[in-house]
């Protein structure tokens, strides 16, 4: 990464043209595997436009880890959860929490697929006095479950979480999504190796294994490896997944809570910027945010994706 790279260049928010998002709400209950796969590739795709179009009229945003992790979040929010907008109230209702926090455009996009925002909401995406945040608040969003931000946080939140639904005998789950550079933070760790110990069932840590985090390869700095090795040794249930083929994923989300009675880890194969050529496995595109030129060749290879 060079300084020019890391740059953030100032944007006129008035003068980037963008979509207004098309809802395509959950699979529908009927839909056959094919037909829900087809959704959730187009949903993506949706979703993965109308957050470039954000970051660059913000002028900020992280949009290597926001496209690493859309499938994953598209797949939950849209057919994998059991969690609606008529239902935030419902104490049934499964849990996400987004640990790595600075993905957040993804997530408020994901929630407008699904319903849970108004679309027009995501073009106030860090403005002053918007509720979207450059990083997700539970105070300002009732989708959200829990305020992330700082790393190393959102997974002991979660473990809590789940905790709380164990010793309520209730069937919900929580899922959370946690970056792999994330995982070098010790608090981590320590909240792993709870939920090994007392068996939370119904805890689904996701992983987004794409191996960058800023401005370096995660192997480079400090590395996870064997990583499905040392979740096995916390007492979890690891399952290996491609993370941008939804229809493994919608098969190992239904799997949740395992047969083991363990909680379950998903390793989730990423790349950083999927499926951008310029962008895809790049250092570089951790929060860089992409010029109007950038803009046009992402949209029109997401056309053809
Ligand atoms: C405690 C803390 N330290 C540093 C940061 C700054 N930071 C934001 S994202 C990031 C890299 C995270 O890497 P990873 O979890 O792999 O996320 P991804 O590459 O998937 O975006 C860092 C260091 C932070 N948000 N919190």
């Amino acid at each position: 990464m060079t300084t020019t790279e890391d740059l953030v260049p100032h944007v006129d928010a008035q003068a980037v043209p963008h979509d207004t998002l098309t809802v395509l709400g959950r699979v529908p209950a009927d839909a056959t595997r094919e037909q829900a796969v087809a959704h959730l590739v187009e949903a993506a795709r949706l979703v993965r436009r109308r957050d470039i179009e954000m970051v660059r009229a913000a002028g900020l945003g992280h949009i290597g880890g926001e496209f690493s992790v859309i499938d994953v979040l598209v797949t939950l929010y849209l057919q994998a959860m059991n969690v609606s907008p008529g239902q935030l109230d419902d104490p049934e209702r499964d849990r996400f929490i987004l640990s790595k926090g600075h993905a957040a455009a993804a997530l408020y996009t994901t929630l407008a697929m699904a319903g849970f925002l108004e679309p027009s909401q995501l073009e106030t995406f860090m403005q002053p006095q918007s509720q979207l945040n450059g990083h997700p608040a539970r105070t300002k969003i009732a989708a959200v479950e829990a305020s992330t931000g700082p790393l190393g946080h959102g997974l002991p939140i979660a473990v809590g979480t789940a905790f709380a639904g164990k010793l309520d005998g209730s069937a919900r789950r929580t899922f959370v999504v946690v970056g792999d550079g994330e995982l070098q933070e010790g608090s981590n760790w320590e909240a792993l190796m709870t939920a090994g110990n007392h068996r939370l069932s119904h805890l689904c840590v996701v992983v987004d294994r794409n191996r960058l985090q800023q401005g370096a390869r995660v192997a480079d700095t400090n590395d996870l490896e064997p990583l499905a090795d040392k979740l096995a040794a916390f007492g979890l249930e690891v399952v290996e997944v491609d993370g941008h083929d939804h229809g493994a994923l919608l098969d190992v989300f239904a799997n949740v809570p395992a047969a083991s009675g363990k909680p379950t880890a998903v390793i989730a194969h990423t790349m950083k910027g999927h499926p951008i050529s310029f962008m895809s496995d790049n250092v570089a595109w951790h929060h860089k945010v992409p010029s109007a030129d950038q803009v046009a060749q992402a949209l029109s290879e997401l056309e053809q994706s």
